[in-house]
C-alpha cells in the first residue's frame, strides 16, 4: 500500500478502492499526477474532499471535467493538482461504486438522483416519539437493499417511549431479517451495538425522516457536537429539516465514518425490483402456488396470496403496500428489451 493509501484508510480506502482505481479508463491515458480523494460534502458544483494531504475544495463541473459521473457524497475521486496560481482543480474521475443510493428525483423531471456512495451499512433511522408507518419503512428498506450495502433499521429516542420492545416488534414483523437496533442518544442505549457496526474505514449512511434523529446520533457517535440538531414541532411531531447537506464525518478514534442526510422528503424507488422481492419474500413465496405464473394477486381465480389473506396469515395491508410498490417499480423501469 502507498503513503497515501494508508493515510487514507481511516476515511474508507481498501481493496475495493484499489480495485475500482486500477479498473478505470480503458483506451484513456490517465494524466500524470492524479490524486485520489474522497467527497465529504457536494455544494453548488463544488466538493470538499479529503486528500491523503487533508481538506481541499475541489470543482466538480461534470462538463469541464472527463468524468462522467456527477460526484456524491462518498465517492472516490481522482482530480489533477495544479500549481497553486491556476484556481480550483476540477474532479476528472468519478470511480466506479461498490454501493449507492438512489431515488427518484422527487420533482419528476430529472432522473434517478444518487444520495450517496461507497458505505457498507444502510442505517434506516425512525424516532420512537411518533408512530411508525410500515408502508414508509417498506420503503426505505427497498432503498437500503437496492444500494448493495447491509442493511440496519434504528430505532431511536427510547426515551421517548413507553414500550420500546413492542414497536422493535411490529417493525421486525415488516423487516424481514434486517436488524432492529433500539436506541437512545439521551441515554446511551444501544450505542456500543451501533458502534460495533461500524470500525475503522467502516462507512455507514443514515436515512429517516426529518426529526428522525440522524444527526444527535452522529454527534452522540462523534462525542461532540459535528452536527447541526433540532428540536421537532410539538405539535404534529415533524422535523424542521434541519440537516441541509449529505456529509461524511470522520468518527474519532478510527471508530469508522458516518454519511449524515437531510430528512428525505420523497423517496422514489429505481431499478428496485431485485430489492422488492427480498422485502416482500413471503408474498413471493406464496405467489409461486398461484394459479397463473403472472398473476398480480388482483381478482384472479386460485391466487394463493388472496387466499392467504382469506386464511388470516397474510395481513391485507401488506399485501396493499406490496402492490403500490410494486407498480412504482414498474412504472420506473424501462421496458424490456
Ligand atoms: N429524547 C430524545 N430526543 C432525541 C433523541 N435523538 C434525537 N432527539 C431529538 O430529536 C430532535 C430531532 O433530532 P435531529 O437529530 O435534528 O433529527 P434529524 O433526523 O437529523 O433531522 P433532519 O436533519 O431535519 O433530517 C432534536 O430535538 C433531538 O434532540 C433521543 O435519543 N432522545
Ligand atoms: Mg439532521
Ligand atoms: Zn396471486
Amino acid at each position: 500500500m502507498s503513503v497515501d493509501a494508508a493515510v487514507l484508510s481511516r476515511w474508507g480506502y481498501d481493496t475495493r478502492v484499489a480495485a475500482a482505481l486500477v479498473s478505470q479508463v480503458s483506451g484513456l491515458e490517465a494524466p500524470p499526477g492524479l490524486v485520489l480523494a474522497r467527497v465529504v460534502q457536494v455544494d453548488r458544483g463544488e466538493c470538499d474532499v479529503v486528500t491523503a494531504q487533508g481538506m481541499l475544495r475541489v470543482g466538480s463541473d461534470s462538463v469541464r471535467a472527463q468524468a462522467v459521473t456527477a460526484p456524491v457524497t462518498g465517492d472516490w475521486v481522482q482530480f489533477v493538482q495544479f500549481d497553486d496560481s491556476q484556481g480550483l482543480a476540477v474532479i476528472s474521475r468519478v470511480l466506479p461504486r461498490f454501493s449507492e443510493l438512489t431515488r427518484r428525483d422527487p420533482s419528476e423531471r430529472a432522473g434517478d438522483q444518487v444520495l450517496a456512495a461507497n458505505f457498507d451499512v444502510v442505517g434506516i433511522v425512525a424516532g420512537l416519539d411518533r408512530p411508525l408507518p410500515a408502508g414508509r419503512f417498506e420503503r426505505m428498506l427497498v432503498m437500503a437493499k437496492d444500494s448493495r450495502a447491509e442493511t440496519v433499521i434504528l430505532l431511536t429516542k427510547a426515551d421517548q417511549t413507553t414500550d420500546a420492545a413492542a414497536a422493535a416488534e411490529t417493525v421486525r414483523a415488516v423487516a424481514g431479517g434486517v436488524e432492529v437496533l433500539i436506541l437512545s442518544a439521551q441515554s446511551g442505549l444501544g450505542l456500543d451495538r451501533l458502534r460495533s457496526k461500524l470500525g475503522a474505514g467502516r462507512t455507514m449512511v443514515l436515512l429517516g425522516a426529518s426529526g428522525s434523529g440522524k444527526s444527535t446520533l452522529v454527534n452522540a457517535l462523534a462525542g461532540a457536537e459535528v452536527a447541526e440538531t433540532a428540536k421537532v414541532r410539538a405539535s404534529d411531531r415533524r422535523g424542521r429539516h434541519t440537516t441541509v447537506a449529505r456529509r461524511l464525518v470522520l468518527l474519532p478514534d478510527d471508530a469508522g465514518l458516518v454519511i449524515d442526510t437531510p430528512g428525505v422528503r420523497a423517496l422514489g424507488l429505481t431499478d428496485a425490483q431485485q430489492a422488492l422481492s427480498q422485502v416482500f419474500g413471503d408474498i413471493e413465496e406464496r405467489g409461486r402456488s398461484c394459479r397463473f405464473s403472472d398473476c398480480a394477486h388482483g381478482a384472479e381465480p386460485g391466487c394463493a396470496v388472496n387466499e392467504a389473506i382469506r386464511s388470516g396469515s397474510l395481513d391485507p395491508r401488506r399485501l396493499q403496500r406490496f402492490i403500490a410498490l410494486r407498480d412504482e417499480v414498474a412504472r420506473q423501469e424501462p421496458p424490456r428489451r
